[in-house]
Order: C-alpha cells, then sequence, then structure tokens
C-alpha cells in the first residue's frame, strides 16, 4: 500500500472537462530531432532581440532595479499601460487597460468574470484551442459559428448569439486558418453583435504581423463599448516574456482587476519595465517590420514548397496574408490523426485540426506554421509530408 493510497482526493466537477493542449503535446513530439516542426505556434528564434533586450536589462538595473523587483501593481506598471493604450488605432484611456501574463490570461480572467456552467458562448468554427481549453473550465455551452474572409455567418449569429455572454473571434490571421476577415465582414458581425447585444471578445495576436496589405481595423475600434480586446507580446517580441494584455470597457474593469489580483497578483514587473522601455524607444517600429519580412519569406517558402509537392494530391490549403498559419483540406478518407504518425515517421509534425472546433470537428483538417524552420527546412518538411500523404493514398486504392 503506498502512502498516497490513504488519501481520497475528489476532483472538482469542472476537471471532467479538461484536456491537454494538443498544440502543447505535439510540440514535445517535434522538439525529437531530425523533424521538421510546422506543429508549434513558436516564434522564430531569430526574432528575438536579445542585444536590444539586453540593454534595457541593464539600464533597468541601473534606474528602477529595487522598484522592478519589488511587488508591483495589479493592473500593470503604469507607463507601459499608457504606452499600449497610445499604440492601439482607436481611443484608449490608460485605465482600460490591464497587463496580463500573456494573452492567454487575459482569455482566462475574461471567462473567470462572464462565465457561469451552462452560460452560452460563440466561437469560430475552427478557433485558437488554447482557449477553447480556457473557457472549458467554467463549463460554458459553447456554439459555433462558421466564417470565412467575409467574416462570420451572420444569420448563423443572429440565432445562436442571442441571449450568449459573448463571442470570441480572431478577425486578423486567424489561429488556425490564417484567414482574415475583410472590412464588410467586421461591419456585418459588429452590426449583428450590437443589434442583439452580444459582447464580443477579440484576440489579436497576429494582427501586426501582415505581409503584403495590413488589415482592416479591429473590431473593438467599430464597437468599443461592447469589446474586449485582447493584444500579446508574445509574436512581436518573445513569448517567455509573458506580457499580454486587454482593453476593456470601463464597467468592467473592477471585476477584472479583482480576478487578476486573484490569479496571480500582478504580471511580472522587470519584464514590463523592459518592454516599457523598448515601446518608449521607438524599438517597434523598425523590430516589427523585420519580422514581417521574415516570415514573409517563410510564407513563400511553404506556398512555394505545397504548390510544388502536392501536385496530383486532391488536397487544399490557405493562403494567408500575414500570421503564422497555414491550413490544409486532405483527401476524403484520411484524417489528420491517421496521417500525424505517417508523417512523424516519415520526418514532419503538425497540429491536427480536429482539437480546434468545438463541435462538428472536420477531422481532414490540419495547421502549418511557417515561421520557425528555415525556408530549406520547411521544403524537406512539405515534401516529407507529400510523401506520407501519397504513401495513405495508395494503401487506400490498393
Ligand atoms: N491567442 C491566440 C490566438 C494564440 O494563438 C495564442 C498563442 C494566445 C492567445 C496566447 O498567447 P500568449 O503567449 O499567452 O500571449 N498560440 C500558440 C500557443 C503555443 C503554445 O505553445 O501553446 C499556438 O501555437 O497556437
Amino acid at each position: 500500500v503506498s502512502q498516497a493510497d490513504h488519501f481520497f482526493w475528489t476532483l472538482a466537477e469542472r476537471t471532467t472537462g479538461m484536456s491537454p493542449s494538443v498544440i502543447r503535446e505535439t510540440l514535445k513530439l517535434s522538439q525529437r530531432e531530425g523533424i521538421v516542426s510546422f506543429a508549434g505556434g513558436l516564434p522564430s528564434p531569430k526574432t528575438f532581440p536579445i542585444d536590444a533586450l539586453r540593454e534595457a536589462c541593464i539600464a533597468v538595473f541601473r534606474e528602477s532595479g529595487h522598484a522592478a523587483l519589488q511587488y508591483d501593481a495589479s493592473e500593470g506598471f503604469g507607463p507601459l499601460r499608457e504606452l499600449v493604450a497610445a499604440a492601439l488605432p482607436w481611443r484608449v484611456q490608460p485605465e482600460q487597460v490591464i497587463i496580463t501574463s500573456g494573452s492567454q490570461q487575459a482569455l482566462d480572467l475574461i471567462a473567470k468574470v462572464l462565465l457561469d456552467p451552462g452560460a452560452e458562448i460563440v466561437v469560430e468554427r475552427p478557433t485558437y484551442l488554447g482557449a477553447l481549453q480556457t473557457f472549458t473550465l467554467f463549463q460554458p455551452a459553447v456554439l459555433s459559428v462558421g466564417g470565412g474572409v467575409d467574416g462570420v455567418d451572420v444569420d448563423e449569429l443572429r440565432q445562436k448569439g442571442s441571449g450568449a455572454r459573448f463571442i470570441y473571434a480572431l478577425p486578423s490571421f486567424q489561429n488556425p486558418t490564417g484567414r482574415t476577415m475583410n472590412e464588410a465582414g467586421r461591419t456585418a458581425l459588429c452590426n449583428v453583435a450590437a443589434d442583439i447585444g452580444l459582447p464580443v471578445i477579440e484576440d489579436d495576436p497576429y494582427g501586426d504581423l501582415w505581409f503584403e496589405t495590413p488589415p482592416p481595423s479591429p473590431l473593438a475600434a467599430r464597437n468599443p463599448d461592447g469589446c474586449i480586446y485582447v493584444g500579446s507580446f508574445s509574436k512581436i517580441l518573445a513569448p517567455g516574456l509573458r506580457l499580454g494584455f486587454l482593453v476593456a470597457p470601463k464597467a468592467l474593469q473592477a471585476k477584472l482587476l479583482q480576478a487578476k489580483q486573484a490569479a496571480d497578483l500582478h504580471t511580472p514587473g522587470f519584464n514590463q519595465r523592459l518592454v516599457s522601455r523598448l515601446m518608449a524607444d521607438g524599438f517597434f517600429s523598425t523590430h516589427i517590420p523585420s519580422i514581417r519580412s521574415l516570415y514573409k519569406v517563410q510564407r513563400d517558402a511553404m506556398l512555394g514548397a505545397l504548390e510544388k509537392e502536392m501536385q496530383g494530391l486532391d488536397v487544399h490549403w490557405s493562403r494567408p496574408g500575414g500570421g503564422m498559419f497555414v491550413w490544409m483540406r486532405l483527401p476524403t478518407n484520411l484524417t489528420a490523426e491517421a496521417l500525424l504518425p505517417l508523417a512523424v515517421s516519415e520526418g514532419v509534425a503538425f497540429v491536427p485540426g480536429a482539437p480546434f472546433y468545438s463541435e462538428l470537428a472536420d477531422h481532414r483538417t490540419l495547421r502549418l506554421s511557417y515561421v520557425t524552420p528555415t525556408p530549406q527546412e520547411i521544403a524537406l518538411g512539405v515534401t516529407a509530408l507529400a510523401r506520407a500523404i501519397r504513401a495513405t493514398v495508395v494503401t487506400n486504392s490498393q
């Protein structure tokens, strides 16, 4: 009898809906030697500005070391809240900004404040699985709406959104599909939401990473009182700093702040001071364009390789104008789950698409991130993927 047998742990009801993140699981797999990984949404380490951050670290220690190492305000470091508010393309008061430990925490705080068991929410079909993972803990009824570049299906939204607590939407370079809602689609979504009194949660970590043209303005700019906007420094600076933010209407500030206090007291003050320095120095005005140029080359490498290698296969994929992901649909009778082990043995990893659906999962879909591997590795990875698909097509037809 082991010591543990003397205890009887009763798990909370909410844990029944919990499951491991498929992104995180696939990440382990793709860290194996010799695998080209299209799996994690890991920003390219080449974009991490080590020198600028080292200098900022020295300056923070020199000028405000004690404050940076002390407990800090729950709402975030004042100058960073001001800089974030000023950088957004609509009128935002610094008091509306709460700095969070990654945008993932912003989603968690929002869910804590707005959800009850059984409450309805609406998500896109598919949507970011990490958001589903967070929302699930609060046991909502998750409804989904179809969509594309024209935005979400407005009739479906009108029907499912009435009485829902919010719609969670990713209008720019969506995770996982890479698609961007056009101007008309954004207007239509906001009009229906306003019409039926449906609040909008807008998650926008990729909006700055456009390759040809910037996406249309955020939903929050059109409907500031009916929207919580969520942003992140992960994809434009470094995810390891765990810095994100939310911008909420004043009516929600107090409760969101209390949720933040309860969650972790505050986001590391040291990291917030680093980023404030970089923002105040205008660092991002050159850094973000350099990420765009790098990722554009990577995106082109992936689309070029797909064009070449997938010939003759009944495979379809998205052509993203920014962000990090290509979304692929496999031939009939081939699921991404069945393909994954074959792909890994050929030397390439991806994230299967099904976990990005809250319902009506399309098992023929998968997500490919093009930002971490080099163009040469992308070519190798796509060739390996095509080999794996061909092998199953041959097997199926035998
Ligand atoms: N929202 C969206 C749409 C995201 O894609 C991500 C990260 C987040 C929020 C959370 O980002 P923060 O770093 O907390 O600001 N997406 C990555 C997560 C990768 C991982 O390792 O789990 C992805 O690959 O989808």
